[in-house]
């Protein structure tokens, strides 16, 4: 018997040893300490032994339980270890490696182009205002000295909604309903920038919707002069400090006098090349001293109070900054073409 408990107990720890994984160790441990085990087999044979020999052979068979359960528990903690190594091992990772380049998105040029100018003239006072983008006929055209059937609404082609509501052509209705807000009293200072609709035929410069920022100032003693001056320092800021600008008479039903305003070209200088068409001059905007009608309509004493006016296309500015060749660029969103507007 008790060379049989020896033999068991070397095999066990044979196989124990061969073991290479959890569940082949656990198949050992219920084939020899299992109920249905040689051990078990053993200790029931057990009777037939003389009671001298019994407590000899019993503390015999705990010592070959022992060094089996022994045996069992130090390969369990060595398998369990490598199996932790092996899964840290292929879950690793190599932290030299380049990482991957995170794709990230960025304002849209025309975007950067509208905060740009807004912030310039945020700078010089200006508030923001904005208003509706279906509006009222009164606000688009008869408040601004457009009565109905006036020619100069041709001007602007419209997209009528009924015969009293429409897409506002320009951003000229916010001038009319902020004065209006104002009830009479100066100082209104402000840019609305904001959409605009016309039935015009998209082409490289053309769009039907199209953004504009207006700007009004309407106060006591408020000059031409003032609006030269406010123009000149955005035009300088926005093409560089070598830049100048000209007036030139225009009409616009809404300012007496009115002006189209042109910058010294930024390409050439002023000597006349292909971006400027020769001229060394290039139309940025519409402007004008706000007409004493449109004062009086949005309840402005025009004798007491004066102010001027502009409205510009930030499309073409940005055009003309960035030298881009056809407005459709803008809505189009060709990632070729907005990758290049990235920030750095
Ligand atoms: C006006 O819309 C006047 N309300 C501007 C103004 C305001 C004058 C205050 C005086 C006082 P005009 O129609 O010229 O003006 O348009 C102004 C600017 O909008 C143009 O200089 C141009 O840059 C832009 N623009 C006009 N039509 C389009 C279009 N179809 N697509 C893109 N930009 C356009």
């Amino acid at each position: 018997m008790k060379e049989r408990l020896q033999q068991l107990q070397q095999e066990a720890l044979e196989k124990i040893e061969q073991a290479n994984d959890l569940k082949a160790l656990n198949d050992v441990r219920v084939a020899y300490l299992g109920k249905k085990g040689p051990i078990t087999e053993v200790l029931r044979g057990m009777g037939a032994l003389s009671p001298e020999e019994r407590p000899l052979m019993g503390a015999l068979v705990n010592d070959v339980r022992e060094a089996i359960q022994r045996a069992l528990e130090a390969k369990q903690a060595t398998l369990e270890q490598e199996e932790v190594e092996k899964k840290l091992a292929s879950e690793a990772i190599d932290v030299t490696l380049p990482g991957r380049p995170i794709r990230r998105g960025n304002h849209h040029p025309l975007t950067r182009v509208i905060e740009e100018i807004e912030d310039l003239f945020i700078g010089m006072g200006y508030t923001i205002a904005e208003g509706p983008e279906v509006e009222k006929d009164y606000y688009n055209f008869e408040a601004l000295n457009l009565p109905k059937g006036h020619p100069a609404r041709d001007m602007q082609d419209s997209f009528y909604i009924t015969e009293e509501i429409l897409l506002r052509t320009h951003t000229s209705p916010v001038q009319a309903r902020t004065m209006e807000k104002h009830q009479g009293r100066g100082p209104v200072k402000i840019i609305c920038p904001g959409k605009v609709y016309r039935r015009d035929n998209d082409d490289a410069t053309h769009s039907h919707q199209f953004t504009q920022i207006e700007g009004l100032v309407v106060d006591e003693n408020i000059r031409m002069s003032d609006l030269k001056g406010t123009l000149r320092e955005f035009a300088r800021k926005m093409f560089g400090e070598d830049r100048d600008i000209r007036f030139r008479p225009s009409f616009f039903p809404f300012t007496e006098p009115s002006v189209e305003v042109d910058v010294s070209c930024f390409n050439c200088g002023g000597h006349g090349c292909n971006v400027c068409k020769g001229t060394g001059w290039i139309e940025i905007l519409g402007a004008g001293m706000v007409h004493p009608n449109v004062l009086e309509m949005a309840g402005f004493d025009s004798k007491k109070y004066t102010g001027f006016a502009f409205g510009m296309g930030p499309e073409r500015i940005a055009m003309l900054k960035y030298g881009i060749d056809d407005i459709r660029h803008f809505y189009q969103n060709d990632v070729r073409f907005l990758q290049q507007f990235h920030r750095v």
